[in-house]
C-alpha cells in the first residue's frame, strides 16, 4: 500500500496518463510507454524485425506501431533542442529520406529501459549490448530514436500518435514479466 501510494503521488505529480498507468487494484505498480522511432538508418537496411524482435524479447510490450514519412515541420519540434546546431539540415534530410517506423512501447520503467537497450548517440562510442553498439557506426546515423525521460515521452507520443493509436491491452504473459508487487 505505501508503495502504491508514493507512486500514485508521483504519478500525480510529473507523469502524464500518456505515459504511466496503475494496472489495477490488485496489480501495484505503474505501466509506462514511450516513444522509439525506427529511423530511415534501420528501415533501409532492412533491420526493422531484428529491432522490434529485441524489444519483444525483453519483456517490452508493442503498444503502437506505424509507418511514416515525416517532414521539416514534425522534425523542427522533435529536435528543437538542435534546430540551431550545424549539423541540423544534414539531420534533417537522413531523417526524412524514406518513411520511419514509429513505436510506442510500454512496461514497468519502460522509459529507462528503452533507453539504456538504445545506448549512446554516437554508435561508434555505444556498449556492445545495446542496439547502437551493435548495429550503428555513427553519430548521426544511429538507427534508433528513444525518449529520454518520461516527460518528454509523453510529449513525444502525442507527437506521432493520436491517442486511438496506442493500445492499452493486457499481455497475456504479464504475471510472468512482473511480480505482482513489482517496484
Ligand atoms: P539521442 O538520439 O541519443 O537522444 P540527441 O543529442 O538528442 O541524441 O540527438 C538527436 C539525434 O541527432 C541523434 O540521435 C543523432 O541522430 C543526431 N545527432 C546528435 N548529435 C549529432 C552530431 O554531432 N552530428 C550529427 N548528428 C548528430
Ligand atoms: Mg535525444
Amino acid at each position: 500500500m505505501a508503495v502504491r501510494n508514493f507512486l500514485s503521488t508521483f504519478a500525480a505529480k510529473s507523469c502524464s496518463m500518456y505515459t504511466r498507468k496503475l494496472v489495477n487494484e490488485q496489480i501495484s505498480y505503474y505501466m509506462e510507454t514511450t516513444l522509439v522511432l525506427l529511423k530511415p538508418s534501420c528501415v533501409q537496411r532492412q533491420l526493422i524485425g531484428e529491432i522490434v524482435h529485441r524489444f519483444e524479447r525483453r519483456g517490452l510490450r508493442i503498444a503502437g506501431m506505424k509507418m511514416m514519412q515525416l517532414d521539416e515541420a514534425i522534425l523542427r519540434d522533435h529536435y528543437a533542442h538542435l534546430v540551431d546546431r550545424p549539423f541540423f539540415p544534414a539531420l534533417a534530410a537522413s531523417m526524412m529520406a524514406s518513411p520511419i517506423v514509429a513505436m510506442a512501447i510500454s512496461g514497468v520503467e519502460a522509459v529507462q529501459v528503452v533507453r539504456a537497450m538504445t545506448g549512446f548517440t554516437n554508435g561508434r562510442a555505444a556498449d556492445p549490448g545495446t542496439i547502437r553498439g551493435d548495429y550503428a557506426m555513427s553519430n548521426q546515423q544511429n538507427i534508433v530514436h528513444a525518449s529520454d525521460s518520461v516527460e518528454n515521452a509523453a510529449i513525444e507520443l502525442a507527437r506521432f500518435f493520436r491517442p486511438e493509436e496506442i493500445f492499452d491491452y493486457r499481455s497475456g504473459v504479464q504475471d510472468y514479466l512482473y511480480a505482482p508487487n513489482e517496484c
